[in-house]
């Protein structure tokens, strides 16, 4: 038996407010793409198809390094996450499932987590370990790296606990790991480059037999930080190599931010794809390193062409192409929710722009080198308004037609401030 958190009247009422414009709007916008031959009603209904998983970790205010600035009624346990995701999903209806993260949040009955996840009309995508911090009580510690440290004993640990990550998953019922680790080094010299692989290429081998046959690892690949001279799955290449090594349950995960300023991504994607590697993404935005900004706020486009790449890819599927969507980022100085919503929204809409592509056009053109008019064949695409589309889908299927307003509307934050016990002062991501 569901209960959300939102009463059904406050999301009818904002609607009622917005639903005729709406309405004008979606049927000028399916008037313009009917001169294209396109049906509206089809590319809402692919669109109605569409979602992206929220991280249980991005429902919080994050931080830097140097500090991280609470807010009031933010979620203090893995609950209260629940509870705000629920939030985003019934106001969006695009972001069903929730990847959570271990140790961060851990509880002891993952059964009735999943009931509870379940009441709320989520369920549970990706589950991530943890090796890049140290926990109180820790045998050892991963200063050393985990999968790849040096002592053995320190990657037993680190496998040990990407394992206890796939029993705990199993039980949410999800059917993803993400293995992010941090392992580098700051000194040339301080570790062999080499042999770092080997043993993360042995250890994670371990965590991979462990793995039920119809799960998968999503090797998550990062430039640098934690480490800041070497990182031992630093790139796309490293990575692939990795899953390629280990076997066909290993696949890619492409983190946007994870990448040096102007590396042209969606090309990273349909090489993924090429070889049938490609697992997910941890969609956000960024400018200058990791930033973890919200999805679309920086570099809309590149979004867009990452999702053009997509597309061509569901067109042409190889070896099991079913990626994992998933946003991950941290927020530092707006609502978190807010900040969900909205970044789904830009998701949303660059797969919808995406779907409007005339894949004929663009192809005659490339394979004529006709330049400009492959270009545009992109361009033109991406200059529709599409949100229309993206909120009629939202509408049929029990959200709110402007979920921002909604959600304001709601005073949701202000009640969970009044419940919620404060967050204390830190730094970090979490
Ligand atoms: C590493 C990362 C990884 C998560 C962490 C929260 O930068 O992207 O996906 O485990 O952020
Ligand atoms: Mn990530």
């Amino acid at each position: 038996m569901q209960s959300l958190p939102l009463s059904a009247d406050l999301i009818a009422d904002a609607n009622a407010r917005a639903a005729e414009a709406l309405a004008e709007d979606y049927e000028a916008l399916g008037r313009k793409l009917s001169r294209s031959g396109i049906s509206i009603d089809i590319i809402k209904d692919r669109v109605a198809g569409f979602s992206v998983a929220v991280p249980s970790w991005g429902a919080g205010r994050g931080g830097t390094r140097f500090a991280k600035f609470p807010i009031a009624g933010e979620p203090t346990n893995i609950h209260e996450k629940l509870e705000d995701c629920a939030v985003i999903q019934q106001l969006s209806r695009v972001t069903p499932r929730v990847s959570p993260h271990f140790p961060w949040d851990k509880v002891s009955d993952y059964a009735a987590l999943r009931e509870e996840a379940a009441s709320l009309g989520l369920g549970f995508d990706a589950v991530n370990s943890n090796t890049f911090q140290d926990q109180p009580g820790q045998a050892h510690s991963y200063n050393t790296g985990s999968l790849s440290s040096t002592i053995e004993a320190t990657r037993l640990q680190a496998v040990e606990h990407n394992i206890e990550c796939i029993e705990i998953g199993k039980q949410l019922g999800s059917r993803d790991l993400t293995v992010w680790v941090g392992d580098g080094t700051n000194f040339p010299g301080q570790q062999d480059l080499g042999r770092s692989l080997d043993r993360y290429l042995d250890a994670a081998a371990q965590v991979y037999a462990a793995l039920p046959d119809d799960w998968r690892m999503l090797l998550e690949h990062k430039m640098f930080e934690p480490a800041f001279y070497s990182t031992v799955i630093s790139d796309w290449g490293s990575s692939i190599l990795a899953a390629q090594e280990l076997g066909p349950k290993a696949k890619c995960l492409v983190d946007l931010g994870h990448h040096a300023p102007n590396v042209n991504i969606e090309q990273i994607v349909a090489r993924l794809h090429r070889f049938g590697k490609l697992g997910g993404f941890h969609f956000n935005d960024s400018k200058y390193g990791d930033d973890d900004l919200d999805s679309g706020s920086i570099n809309p486009h590149q979004l867009f062409l990452v999702f053009n790449e997509l597309v061509e890819a569901e067109l042409n599927p190889r070896d099991g192409f079913d990626p994992a969507y998933m946003i991950d980022q941290s927020h530092n100085v707006t609502d978190p929710i807010e900040s969900m919503l909205s970044s789904a929204e830009a998701i949303t809409q660059c797969y919808a722009k995406a779907l409007l592509v005339d894949r004929a056009a663009l192809h005659a053109a490339q394979q004529a080198n006709d330049t400009m008019i492959a270009f545009q064949a992109l361009r033109r695409a991406y200059t529709i308004d599409v949100s229309p589309i993206v909120a009629k889908a939202r509408e049929d299927a029990g959200g709110a037609i402007d979920v921002l307003a909604a959600y304001r509307t709601s005073q949701w934050r202000n009640r969970k401030a009044q419940k919620r016990k404060t967050v204390g002062l830190g730094a970090g991501i979490v």
